[in-house]
């Protein structure tokens, strides 16, 4: 499948797509949140928490995985991006973890399509433009390499991230949905 076909580009509530696996930005204690964490527990419902807290937490740049609940995704994966201090401290490296991490796991789970929000650029103030171009080129190169997840969709929450991600994927000469 042509790269351009593996791709899509939405704006709004990642947590009504109808995808294998939705991906949340969570905390390292996995102890659920706010922003697109609070929005994913509150869809799926308490049992996400309690499966959550057999976990044992995740260091940031990793992620984990369970089931969906409430929500129409089966899956759930959390990944932990870095907070952002500067970028001195390896949060690129960081975050394109979070990202590998989750893709990979998705692939071991046989994930065939999967939605990302914007990792760390919220609460952990990842600025947004070197986030987005950290995804995009996380995901492309993930996608070169391997089969599994089949589509990635990239849930944006907001003009100004859509439109990023939109200019990013047209200076790659990836055409998306
Ligand atoms: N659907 C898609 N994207 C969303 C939604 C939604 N419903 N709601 C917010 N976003 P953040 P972080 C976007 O702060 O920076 C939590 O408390 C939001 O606009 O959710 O990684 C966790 O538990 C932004 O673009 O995550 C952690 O403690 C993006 O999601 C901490 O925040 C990420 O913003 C993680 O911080």
């Amino acid at each position: 499948m042509p790269l351009s076909n593996r791709l899509q580009l939405v704006s709004g509530d990642i947590t009504v797509l109808e995808v294998d696996a939705i991906v949340t930005a969570a905390n390292a204690a996995l102890a659920g949140g706010g922003g697109v964490d609070g929005a994913v527990h509150r869809a799926a419902g308490p049992q996400l928490l309690a499966e959550c807290r057999t976990l044992d937490g995740c260091p940031s740049g990793e992620a984990r995985i369970t089931a969906g609940y409430g929500l129409a995704a089966r899956h759930v994966i959390h990944a932990v991006g870095p907070i952002y201090a500067g970028g001195i401290q390896g949060e690129a490296e960081t975050l394109a973890g979070a990202y590998r991490s989750s893709l990979q796991l998705a692939a071991e789970h046989a994930v065939r399509t999967i939605a990302f929000p914007c990792i760390s650029t919220g609460v952990y103030g990842y600025p947004q433009r070197q986030a987005c171009q950290i995804a995009i080129d996380t995901v492309v190169a993930w996608l070169g390499g391997n089969a599994l997840p089949e589509v990635v969709t990239f849930c944006c929450f907001g003009e100004p991230d859509t439109a990023l991600y939109r200019q990013r994927l047209i200076e790659l000469g990836v055409e998306c949905g």
